[in-house]
């Protein structure tokens, strides 16, 4: 269901009819953001919300939910009346959704998530891959195990939530906060390959989200920090690394202000070829001018596709006694509210249309920011042999399973000499099906099942191991399993 072409925004009704497209859209197609067309002058008539007055110039406004608060219809009452797009505050994170390694807990996020989505609202994903709020599994693993822990829980995550994420912050909070280089984390010692190899698990895992690298103090143009992921992005987009965002968390206070050039960084990133998101705004004391500031800089970039404050009242705020967000600890709207939603209201609408490219069902290479050529299922899937490659076996194990489905891992290991690309085969003993596989590209006849290695996981030193993991229909199975090398 798309939204209607002819439909008028500006008015009353036809804000509805927005809002009211919007939901069914969100109940629908999950991955579908809406696109919108022809600039047709100022609003004619304001919008009373914070999410309907974006969403004239076709943009959403959202904040951060808590699962813990769900209960409070002070604050419910609030996040339903006001926003149309919410992200997970801790919920959708690795230490709160992998607690133990393989084990996968999705009790607190399905909880935002179905709130969200029974109330027309649209989800951020946030996050897959940082290095903070790791469970203490994941804390304790370092070089390819952690890497393929961060492939695993990547996969793991997106497979749960298929379809149905509009942005996911795969990556977040990578550079370091001065020298413009990366930060030194457990997940940056694996390789610097390691954020790459993130957004490329990502869009295989899910072709119908959009990808996003999430920083804070990355919203001063003159910033080393904000340079490193401007540098980071225009290389990713220069080889095909898929990625389609960045999110500008914006938590300003006094040690990071809100800088005039703010709508340069916007503009900046978004000549890169990507939407840019404000994903955590927050401002110390709430000043109504520098939200104001914040919305038109947001406004006056056609990529720049929304706005999301890091909580509902200042009493929800990770940084209460800053009293940064828009609602005081009453729910009253503040001075701020009202300069947003004026901006908002003050913004030129547009005539939405039917996004031409979000529907889950379509292929990775019909997202907007890649071209075929960079779609991750046209990689080579076996690495180059010029080295004669050794002998490989294969063992499959289950990891969980319940009724309906199962996860597997399969290890690829190298005898005596190293392995340059491999081949896993068997036939499934009882009508089993993959729902997705990761770290291998599947090749599938009837019930004979082959998979061959990713393009970064081909190659396996004497002795060494790699792994690729799947989750499939059907009753748990470990059937016999050759490998084969080049
Ligand atoms: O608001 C979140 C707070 O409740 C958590 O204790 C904290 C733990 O790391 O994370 C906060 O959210 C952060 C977000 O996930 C990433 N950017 C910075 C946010 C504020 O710390």
């Amino acid at each position: 269901m798309g939204v209607r072409a002819n439909s008028r925004p500006g008015t009353r009704q036809s804000v509805t009819g927005l809002r009211r497209a919007l939901a069914v859209g969100a109940l629908g197609v999950l991955g579908a953001v809406t696109a919108f067309a022809a600039a047709s002058g100022p609003a004619d008539a304001a919008a009373s919300t914070l999410g309907a007055a974006a969403a004239q110039s076709g943009r959403y406004f959202g904040t951060a939910i808590a699962a813990g608060k769900l209960g409070d219809s002070a604050y419910t009452t609030i996040a339903n009346r006001e926003f149309n797009m919410v992200t997970a505050e801790n919920e959708m994170k690795i230490d709160a959704t992998e607690p133990n390694r393989g084990q996968f807990n999705f009790t607190n996020a399905d909880r935002i998530y179905n709130w969200a989505v029974q109330n027309g609202k649209q989800v951020r994903g946030h996050t897959l891959a940082w290095h903070s709020q790791q469970p203490g599994w994941m804390q304790s693993l370092s070089g390819s195990s952690l890497r393929q822990a961060m492939i695993d829980h990547i996969n793991g995550v997106m497979a749960h939530y298929k379809g149905k994420i509009a942005y996911w912050d795969v990556v977040n909070e990578a550079f370091d906060d001065s020298n413009g280089g990366r930060r030194n984390s457990n997940l940056q010692q694996t390789g610097n390959d390691w954020i790459e190899v993130a957004f490329r698990t990502a869009r295989a895992a899910d072709p119908a989200a959009k990808l996003c690298y999430n920083d804070y103090n990355i919203d001063n143009w003159t910033w080393a920090k904000t340079q490193g992921v401007y540098n980071m992005v225009k290389d990713f987009k220069s080889r095909g690394v898929p990625i389609d965002c960045v999110g500008l968390q914006s938590h300003f206070n006094s040690g990071s202000p809100y800088n005039s050039n703010y709508r340069t960084t916007i503009s900046s990133f978004a000549a890169l070829g990507v939407d840019v998101a404000i994903t955590e705004l927050d401002i110390q004391g709430a000043s109504a001018t520098t939200y104001a500031n914040v919305v038109n800089d947001c406004l006056a970039v056609s990529r720049c596709v929304g706005i999301t404050t890091w909580g509902v009242r200042d009493s929800d705020s990770w940084r209460s006694g800053d009293t940064p967000l828009l609602f005081d600890g009453n729910g009253n709207k503040k001075a701020a509210y009202t300069s947003v939603l004026n901006a908002l209201n003050a913004a030129p609408s547009v005539s939405p249309s039917p996004s031409p490219s979000q529907s889950p069902s379509q292929s990775p290479s019909q997202s907007p920011s890649q071209s075929p050529s960079q779609s991750p299922s046209q990689s080579p899937s076996q690495s180059p042999s010029q080295t004669p490659s050794g002998a490989c076996s294969a063992t499959i194990a289950t990891i969980s399973s319940w009724p309906g489905g199962f996860q597997s891992e399969v290890t690829v290991r190298a005898g005596s000499a190293p392995v340059n690309g491999w081949t896993v085969k068997w036939t499934w003993p009882g009508g089993q099906s993959f729902s997705s596989l990761w770290s291998g590209t599947q090749t599938v006849s009837g019930s004979n099942v082959t998979v061959r290695n990713a393009d970064y996981n081909g190659s396996i030193a004497a002795g060494g191991s790699t792994t690729f993991g799947f989750t499939a229909n059907g009753t748990a199975a470990t059937p016999a399993i050759t490998c084969t090398s080049p």
